[in-house]
């Protein structure tokens, strides 16, 4: 998967080729674009060229500039830790939880440990098609439910506090959201398999009855997600370098972050962006 971008700069790119690189993000699912030198101002009036951006829920993410970035760090500067250490260590797609999940993500690595920083990615709608017969048929009728609860991450604030508060807490501003199984992507008719290792829970048939938990299992199974060697056929590993930009189509891909085992420093900007098409079509 992928395809890679030279000599782009978003500041002289005309409407057309920002339509272009849309359409090479919805084509190859990963772009990456190579040589970006961008202030966090010029980052994301370049996610603004590309749709809609929307700032993560919790302001613990936020970069202090500048709310619409989402800042993974295990940096503190002057003391203070910016932004959340190790984020998206697990199988999901971003906002799979959330009522409107984004149709990209977008992330700028600004400092990289010397080895091991990359994310893997797992392409869906491959994962649909290989499913045999029956399995399809299930996954075509059912819906499932998608919850952050497992990784929610505690926050400073949260030291002390009864976890049942928490959990409480939890549920009441990001209820389970409810998606179908699959779904048409709005822009090439793929059919995806919307499940993730860490979001996805529950299974409902199309009378809306839970199915048995074993049935989640074995699709997460088919798609790779349980994989802990990583060495599934349909898993990818991406490298970052630095000054590259990595955008993926949200709707088609799920990832998981791969972090030295060292503490070495990392820092990564991410903007998340709705496109001007509903997240899928039944
Ligand atoms: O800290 C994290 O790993 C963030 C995660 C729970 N959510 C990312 C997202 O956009 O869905
Ligand atoms: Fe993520």
């Amino acid at each position: 998967m992928g395809v890679v971008v030279y000599d782009f700069n978003h500041k002289t790119a005309s409407d057309g080729d920002i339509q272009d690189l849309k359409q090479l993000i919805y084509e190859y699912k990963i772009v990456v674009i190579k040589d970006q030198d961008l202030l966090p101002h010029e980052y994301c009036d370049f996610g603004y060229r590309l749709g809609e951006v929307e700032k993560y829920y919790q302001p613990m993410y936020h970069h202090p500039e500048r709310a619409d970035i989402f800042v993974s760090s295990n940096v503190s500067e002057n003391g203070q830790q910016v932004g959340v250490p190790k984020t998206g260590k697990f199988w999901h797609a971003d906002y799979a939880f959330m009522p409107r999940p984004f149709a990209f993500s977008m992330v700028y690595p600004q400092i990289l440990p010397s080895k091991e920083r990359g994310t893997y990615f797992i392409n869906m709608s491959k994962v649909y098609q290989s499913l045999p017969d029956d399995l399809k048929a299930i996954a075509n009728e059912s819906s499932c439910y998608h919850s952050v609860r497992r990784f929610f991450k505690i926050r400073p604030e949260d030291v002390y506090r009864p976890i049942s508060e928490i959990l409480d807490e939890i549920e009441r501003v990001t209820p389970p959201a409810k998606h179908p199984m699959t779904f048409t992507h709005p822009v090439t008719g793929e059919t995806i398999l919307y499940i993730t290792e860490g979001f996805t829970y529950r299974i409902d048939d199309s009378e809306g009855k839970p199915r048995d938990i074993n049935v989640l299992q074995r699709f997460l199974t088919h798609s790779g997600q349980l994989d802990k060697s990583f060495k599934y056929p349909l898993i990818e590993h991406h490298e970052f370098e630095l000054g590259d930009v990595r955008i993926w189509d949200n709707r088609s891909l799920v990832h998981c972050a791969h972090y030295a085992a060292n503490s070495e420093p990392a820092i990564t900007f991410r903007l998340t962006l709705h496109d001007s098409y509903p997240f899928y079509q039944l």
